[in-house]
């Protein structure tokens, strides 16, 4: 099956909405310098909440072919939620992509399998589309191999999800996250390919061909080409690269 590459940029909490601006700016002409073609890899970013409606602005205005996701969202349609930002919101600000199950919002914030699974129905309900995020820690690697918990965890975020859902998943080795230390290519392959497998069994052989699968965990322009000759995966998660725009044009530069 053709799948699209995809490099998205996670900003995580860097970035007031004016260097939002300044970025995304940079970035796309940088983009359009090398001429990229966005039908060829999409890219994508995930600003903080108070950045969205910004950038939302800015691509519509000069037609940017940037695409914009969320870190998160609630489970809930509305209400008594304080802090707290619904998917109709998130939607109406043109966001395609909703990021749940980032290792930082499961340890740092305790979100369960379930609630992660909450998550995705919510985004896929109002038309976006979660980017399912999975991985082990060093302790789970050493436990249980590393195939084990990245499964558990797609299944159990995939379970309240329609079966004709589209999402995206992203592995990332908890150990590989912000550490410098990225999971060899080799590595996330075997992962990746475990991931597709266990998608032909949950989600048949149509939907497991056509999801993106994406590495995530300090990737850099020095090895994510490693990365994207994997035939599994089918693009990069990116951190902290992905917040200086020479550096993710390179990342994204890299043809599968
Ligand atoms: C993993 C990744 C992006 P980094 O969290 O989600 O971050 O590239 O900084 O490891």
């Amino acid at each position: 099956a053709q799948r699209t590459p995809l490099i998205a940029g996670n900003w995580k909490m860097n970035l007031d909405h004016l260097q939002a601006i300044a970025l995304v700016q940079k970035l796309s002409w940088g983009l359009k310098d090398v001429k990229h073609d966005y039908s060829e890899t999409e890219v994508a970013v995930f600003p903080p909440f108070t950045d969205l409606r910004s950038v939302q602005t800015l691509l519509a205005a000069d037609k940017l072919s940037l695409v914009l996701g969320a870190q998160d969202v609630s489970p809930h349609e509305s209400g008594a939620y304080t802090g707290d930002v619904s998917a109709q919101m998130l939607a109406k600000l043109d966001v395609h992509y909703l990021l749940v199950g980032h290792s930082e919002r499961r340890q740092g914030h305790g979100e369960s399998d379930e609630l992660v699974g909450q998550k995705a129905l919510a985004a896929h309900r109002a038309g976006m589309v979660p980017m399912i995020c999975v991985g082990e820690t060093a302790e789970d690697l050493e436990q249980h191999g590393a195939a084990a918990i990245p499964l558990a965890q797609l299944a159990a975020a995939l379970a309240p999800l329609p079966q004709d859902a589209e999402f995206v998943i992203a592995y990332e080795p908890v150990w590989a996250i912000g550490s410098g230390q990225a999971a060899t290519p080799e590595q996330a392959q075997e992962v990746a390919k475990a991931i597709r497998e266990s998608l032909r069994e949950l989600r048949g052989d149509e939907r497991a061909d056509a999801t993106r699968v994406l590495y995530g965990g300090s990737v850099s322009s020095q090895n994510v080409a490693g990365f994207l000759r994997q035939p599994d995966v089918d693009g990069a998660l990116v951190g902290g690269a992905s917040l200086k725009s020479d550096e993710f044009t390179r990342i994204i530069q890299f043809k599968k």
